[in-house]
């Protein structure tokens, strides 16, 4: 049999990072804890490039923008929260498909690190307090897909 799996070595791997400056309150805690899991897996400060767009509306079209043949992974974080009118859906539905397409392209993963949540409590719960961090787990996620996509990567 033979099995392939990604482990989640970080040592020289480059990442960029997408994140939305629109709750920010939000956003800013899942960079915390996906800088956390990057480098303590090893991935050095010098091999990660943030970049911010205004909501999380515009994080597909950076990432077809960012020379992402520089990096092994892209993250996308950001949060969606209901409001009071059907903006959230519109824009939870666009960064979503958004991201699906990027992954689906021949380039570097793209990871779907974007909280959608009913209410601020919610997205709270799940940037770094009860229920753990996405912003860490979208990062674990990348460290996975960085290195099982080298390991399938044909010979260049
Ligand atoms: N952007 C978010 O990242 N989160 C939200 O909750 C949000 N809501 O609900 O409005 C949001 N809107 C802004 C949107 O992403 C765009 O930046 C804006 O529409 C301009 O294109």
């Amino acid at each position: 049999m033979k099995e392939i799996k990604g482990n989640l070595i970080g040592k020289g791997k480059r990442f960029a990072i997408i994140i939305s400056r629109f709750n920010e309150f939000i956003s800013k805690k899942l960079l915390e804890g996906a800088l956390d899991c990057l480098t303590r897996h090893g991935v050095s400060t010098n091999d990660i490039t943030v970049y911010w767009t205004p909501g999380s509306f515009e994080i597909p079209g950076m990432g077809r923008r960012i020379p992402e043949m520089k990096y092994d992974c892209v993250l996308c974080l950001g949060a969606v929260i209901r409001g009071d009118t059907p903006h959230f859906e519109y824009v939870a539905a666009e960064v979503t498909k958004g991201i699906a397409t990027l992954n689906l392209e021949k380039g570097p993963p793209f990871v779907y690190g974007i909280i959608t949540a009913d209410t601020v409590e919610q997205a709270m719960d799940r940037a770094g307090t009860k229920k753990g961090n996405k912003g860490w787990d979208a990062a674990e996620t990348g460290l996975e897909l960085a290195n099982l996509y080298e390991m399938i990567r044909p010979p260049r």
